[in-house]
Formats: structure tokens, C-alpha cells, sequence
């Protein structure tokens, strides 16, 4: 993924992705090998489906105060989802123009949780007084940019981490990673033949030995079959807490999305058919499994 920079969202994107590519050694391992392979050409090749983000449900943060950024560079906000069992609410937006990835970003019900939990989220955010993007110029792409790899809020103890870990996974990933980009995701179908399906291309990533995430299958299947998505597992990395201790814990994952021809296209040729073709948004089964991709669980099980 990397964009021209004709405009703030371009640089916003590319600066997203770089700090990624550099973080998450599966995302450089991975186009290496489609290029070793002769699969695509280049990195600008690989079709970008999605990112997808994470925030606190609290005021001044969560949903309502970053979709700003996206909708200030023409994302629309379109379907909402509900994670009961994780306590999360989503919605995606769909881009401005074509060749821009769709984004996900879901949002902690916070107030669900035990006081414990919510008593050590709102000591880190509470000093967050008004909502931080209502503070930037957005027509500024450098300052969009640093904004997302800015902390808004202090590092917690060792302790803390865990005792939210132990809670909700979700809440401890976002009080350490904030918003770090979370995932980018390979658009399959847009690949070669021997390459384009999830079969496939899941193939191809246990060759390089690439682990993926098994919670419900290694594919995740829409209702209506034209959604299917699989994801890799987070590497552990050391992270340092306010208490100077050192945990290993989850970063960010790659995922994969094959998208369906819609029925009312299927007589179109293949050299017809566009982005706008295919089966677009979500689906709550898959995405409730691939949230897991950061999970204690599907890290440490094999
Ligand atoms: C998002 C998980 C859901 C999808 O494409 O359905 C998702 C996350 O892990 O934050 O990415
Ligand atoms: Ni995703």
C-alpha cells in the first residue's frame, strides 16, 4: 500500500502503513515472497481491502471522536456490528474514491466492565478533557499522521495491564497499543490464478510459515458465502510498563479477505468486473474471530 501523496489522506495512509510494515515482521515477510514468487510484480500490487482500528467507548474518545479524521477526508460511515460476548461495538466506512481501503474501527463498551477494569481505564483517560481531534487541522497530513502514533494517555504498571488483560483482551491491547494501525488486510481476489482463492493463498502462507488464527476455522465464512477472511497471530513483543517492568504481549496482525462476484454480476466477464462488483462491507461471525488474532489464546495455542 502506498499512495502518491496528492492529498492529507495519502500521507496519513502511507505513514500508517510504514510504522506497521516496520512493527509487524509478517507484513514485509509475506510481500517478499509474492515478489520471490512472481505473484505481484511490486508492493503496490497488493490490493489493500481494509485497516481497522481500536478505541475506548468513553468521552472525548472512542468511535465519534475518530471518525472524524476519516470522514474530514470523505469516508462514510455505513454498517453498524455488536460483539456481545467481547463488548465492542463497530461500524465500517467506505473510501472516497477507488484504490483506497475501506476502514474498520470498533470501540470498548466500556461501562460493561467490572469497576476494577473501569477504574484503571479512566485513570489513564480521564485527564482527557475535551475530544483531542477537534484540535488538529486535518488538512494538514503530517499533523493527522503524528496524531495517530501520538499516546493520548500515560503507560499503565505491569499490573494493571494484567489485571485488565485478564478481563478483556481488547482493553489491554488498546490501553498499550492505542491507535496503532491494527491490521491491514491482502485483497485475495485480486491476485493470480493459483493465488486468488483463501485455500489457496492459506497454502502459500503456512509454506513461508506464516501461523493463522483457528478460532471457528482458519476461514471465516459470511451467511451469504461471498465474505470469506482468515488472519494471522500476533507476535509477542517486550513492552516496558510504567512500573519498569517488561511483559510480552500482542501487537497487530495481517488479514486476508476474498470477496465474492455478487449474484447480479456473475454474467460480467473477468476483465469487467471492478471493486465495486464484489460483496462489500463486514459480517459479524467472521470479524467476532479474527478480533481473536490478538488473543492470549490463539497466540499461545498452536
Ligand atoms: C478487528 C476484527 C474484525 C474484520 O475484518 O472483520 C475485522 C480487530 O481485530 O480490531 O478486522
Ligand atoms: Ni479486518
Amino acid at each position: 500500500m502506498h499512495f502518491e501523496e496528492n492529498n492529507p489522506l495519502d500521507i496519513v495512509l502511507n505513514d500508517l502503513f510504514e510504522h506497521y510494515r516496520k512493527n509487524v515482521a509478517d507484513v514485509d515477510k509475506i510481500s517478499k515472497a509474492l515478489l520471490d514468487k512472481g505473484v505481484v510484480q511490486s508492493q503496490d500490487d497488493i490490493v489493500n481491502d481494509h485497516i481497522a482500528f481500536r478505541t475506548l467507548g468513553i468521552p472525548n474518545l472512542g468511535i465519534a471522536s475518530f471518525e472524524k479524521i476519516f470522514k474530514a477526508y470523505g469516508y462514510v460511515k455505513r454498517d453498524y456490528y455488536y460483539f456481545e460476548g467481547k463488548k465492542l461495538d463497530a461500524y465500517w466506512f467506505s473510501p472516497p474514491a477507488e484504490g483506497y481501503p475501506r476502514i474498520f474501527v470498533s470501540e470498548l463498551r466500556v461501562k460493561e466492565l467490572s469497576q476494577a477494569a473501569q477504574d484503571i481505564i479512566y485513570k489513564y483517560t480521564s485527564p482527557i478533557t475535551s475530544d483531542p481531534v477537534d484540535d488538529l487541522d486535518l488538512s494538514n497530513g503530517q499533523e493527522a499522521a503524528a496524531f495517530l502514533q501520538k499516546p493520548l494517555w500515560g503507560l499503565p504498571t505491569s499490573e494493571e495491564y494484567q489485571t485488565l488483560l485478564n478481563e478483556s483482551e481488547y482493553a489491554a491491547w488498546v490501553i498499550y497499543n492505542r491507535y496503532y494501525l491494527n491490521h491491514y488486510t491482502i485483497s485475495i481476489h485480486e491476485l493470480k490464478d493459483g493465488y486468488n482463492t483463501l485455500e489457496e493463498f492459506n497454502d502459500f502462507l503456512l509454506s513461508i510459515g506464516v501461523k493463522l488464527n483457528n478460532s471457528g476455522g482458519v476461514i471465516k465464512t459470511s451467511d451469504d458465502k461471498l465474505l470469506r477472511q482468515s488472519s494471522t497471530v500476533s507476535a509477542l513483543y517486550d513492552a516496558t510498563f510504567s512500573d519498569g517492568k517488561t511483559l510480552k504481549i500482542a501487537g497487530s496482525y495481517v488479514e486476508f479477505a476474498e470477496r465474492s462476484v455478487l449474484p447480479e454480476f456473475a454474467h460480467l466477464p473477468k476483465e469487467e468486473l471492478r471493486p465495486k462488483h464484489r460483496r462489500d462491507g463486514f459480517e459479524t461471525n467472521n470479524a467476532d474471530k479474527i478480533f481473536e488474532s490478538t488473543y492470549t489464546t490463539q497466540i499461545k495455542g498452536s
